[in-house]
C-alpha cells in the first residue's frame, strides 16, 4: 500500500485540558465477534470507528449478520445470528492492517460449516499466521497459509474440532483467544497456559454473554458446546491511543492534561507503570467500573524522566506502547534497557528497528538488540520518518516533535485511521502543533 499522507509537527507546544481518545480497539473488535455471534441483540457503545475494527464488521456483515450504526456517538446494534448462524461470504475477508481481525477470526472461522479466505493489505500480509493455524490444526482445523505462513488463509469448513490444552510459546493475546473461539465450536475442553498474563479482553466478554471461562492462573479452560446470549457493552477509550498523550504531556515542559474515560484494565496498564518508574507524573481520578472493565480519568504532568531498566513482567501488559515509551527514553535523563520484547518484531512493523532508526536518524544513541533496545536520552534532533505502514510509529514520532530541535515530517500516515481516526485533530486541540498533508 502506498499512502501520501505526512504529518508535520513543529517543535515546542504543551498538552493542556480535557481530551477524550477514541474507543478501545480490542474490546471493539470483541464485540462484533461476539455480539454477532449471540442470541438476540446486542448494543454497542463507545465503539471505535478505526478501518481495523470496521473491517470486522464488514467480515461478519458479509456473513449475514445485521448490524446496524456505528453512529457518530460509536452506538452500534447488533442482531446476533447465534453461533451456527453465519453464511458463507461471497467473496474474500479483507482484514486490511488488522492482524487482530485475521487471528481472531481463523479460530472461529475454523468452526464454520463453509470454506473462507482473508486477506491482507502489505503489512498484514507479512505477519506470521503459522501461531495460530498450528494449534488450530491440532483441534482438526484445516488452514492454508503461503509457504512462508503468512496470510492469505484459506480456512476449510465442515471440520469437527476437538477441545486440546495448548502451551503457548509466546506471550500473545490473539493466540489465546483464537484458541479459545475455536474452542466454543470443539468438542469437550479447550484449554490454554499463558507464559505471562496477556489482555484478557476475550476472557471477560465471553464471561459478559454468559459464557462460562475459568481462569486459574495462567491456565484458561472454557467446554464446547455452549452458547452467548445478547448483552450491551460500553466500550472505554483505548489506553493504548491515551499512551500517546501520556508520553507527550510527560516530556513537553509546562503540559497538565487529562485523558477521559481511559481503560484500565490490569492487563494493560503497563505503561503507567513504566512512566512512573521513568518519573512520570501520573494520578488516576474517578476510578471506576464500567460493563465489566475497570476506568478513569488520568491526570498527567510534566516531569522529567530519567532511564530505566524496564521490568520484563512488564513487557506484555505494555506491548503497543513501546514505540512512543521510546520516544519518553529518548527524552530522558541517561540510559533505558528494554529485554524480553521481541514480539515488537512481529508487529505491523518490526518496531525494534524501525524506531531505532527513526530515532537514530533524530540524532539519538539507539541500539536494537534481538529481543529489545537500548537508548541513551539526549536532544531530538529533526528527521524524515517513514512510519512503514505502522500506525503506532507515526503517532509515536508526532510525540518526539514537541521536544525536536527542528519540525518533524512523518510520512505514509494513513493507517493511523486504523486504530486512531482523528489523531491529527485531537492532537492539535491538546497542543501538538501538528498539521496533516495529503
Ligand atoms: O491487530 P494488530 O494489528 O495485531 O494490532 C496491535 C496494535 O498495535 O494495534 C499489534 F500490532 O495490537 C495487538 C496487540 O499487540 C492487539 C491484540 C488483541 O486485541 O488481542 C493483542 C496484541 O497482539 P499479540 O500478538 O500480543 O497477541
Amino acid at each position: 500500500m502506498s499512502d501520501s499522507m505526512q504529518f508535520v509537527v513543529q517543535p515546542g507546544g504543551a498538552l493542556t485540558g480535557r481530551i477524550r481518545v477514541p474507543g478501545d480497539k480490542s474490546i471493539s473488535h470483541r464485540s462484533i465477534m461476539l455480539g454477532s455471534l449471540a442470541e438476540g441483540t446486542t448494543y454497542v457503545s463507545g465503539f471505535l470507528q478505526g478501518e481495523d475494527c470496521l473491517c470486522t464488521l464488514n467480515a461478519f456483515r458479509a456473513m449475514g449478520v445485521e448490524i446496524q450504526g456505528p453512529n457518530a456517538q460509536g452506538e452500534l446494534t447488533i442482531q446476533g445470528v447465534g453461533l451456527h448462524g453465519l453464511q458463507a461470504p461471497a467473496h474474500a475477508l479483507d482484514m486490511g492492517n488488522s492482524g487482530t481481525s485475521m487471528r481472531l477470526m481463523s479460530g472461529l472461522m475454523a468452526g464454520q460449516a463453509f470454506d473462507v479466505r482473508m486477506i491482507g493489505d502489505v503489512s498484514l500480509s507479512k505477519r506470521p499466521m503459522k501461531r495460530v493455524t498450528v494449534p488450530l490444526s491440532q483441534m482438526g482445523a484445516v488452514i492454508e497459509t503461503t509457504a512462508a505462513g503468512t496470510p492469505p488463509l484459506q480456512v476449510k469448513g465442515g471440520q469437527t474440532l476437538k477441545g486440546i490444552h495448548y502451551d503457548m510459546p509466546m506471550a500473545s493475546a490473539q493466540v489465546k483467544s483464537s484458541i479459545l473461539l475455536a474452542g466454543l465450536y470443539a468438542q469437550g475442553t479447550t484449554s490454554v497456559t499463558e507464559p505471562a498474563p496477556t489482555r484478557d479482553h476475550t476472557e471477560r466478554m465471553l464471561r459478559g454473554f454468559g459464557y462460562a471461562v475459568q481462569t486459574e492462573g495462567n491456565k484458561i479452560t472454557l467446554q464446547g458446546g455452549g452458547k452467548l446470549t445478547a448483552t450491551t457493552i460500553d466500550v472505554p477509550s483505548d489506553i493504548s491511543s491515551a499512551a500517546f498523550f501520556m508520553v507527550g504531556a510527560s516530556i513537553a515542559p509546562g503540559s497538565d492534561l487529562i485523558i477521559e474515560h481511559v481503560g484500565l484494565n490490569p492487563t494493560r496498564t503497563g505503561v503507567i507503570d513504566i512512566l512512573r518508574l521513568m518519573g512520570g507524573d501520573l494520578t488516576l481520578l474517578n476510578e471506576r467500573e464500567v460493563g465489566g472493565e475497570p476506568v478513569a480519568d488520568i491526570r498527567v504532568r510534566y516531569a522529567p524522566l530519567k532511564g530505566i531498566t524496564i521490568p520484563e513482567e512488564l513487557v506484555p501488559l505494555a506491548i503497543d506502547e513501546f514505540p512512543v515509551l521510546f520516544v519518553a527514553a529518548s527524552c530522558a535523563t541517561g540510559q533505558t534497557v528494554l529485554t524480553g520484547a521481541e514480539e515488537l518484531r512481529v508487529k505491523e512493523s518490526d518496531r525494534i528497528q524501525v524506531m531505532a532508526d527513526g530515532l537514530i536518524a533524530c540524532g539519538i544513541d539507539a541500539k536494537p538488540t534481538p529481543d529489545g533496545i537500548i537508548i541513551q536520552g539526549g536532544q531530538l534532533g529533526s528527521a524524515t520518518i517513514e512510519s512503514h505502514h505502522d500506525h503506532r510509529i507515526a503517532m509515536a514520532f508526532s510525540m518526539a516533535g514537541l521536544r525536536a530541535s527542528a519540525p518533524m515530517t512523518i510520512t505514509n500516515c494513513a493507517t493511523v485511521n486504523t486504530s486512531f481516526p482523528g489523531f491529527v485533530s485531537l492532537a492539535a486541540k491538546a497542543g501538538v502543533r501538528i498539521t496533516s498533508h495529503e
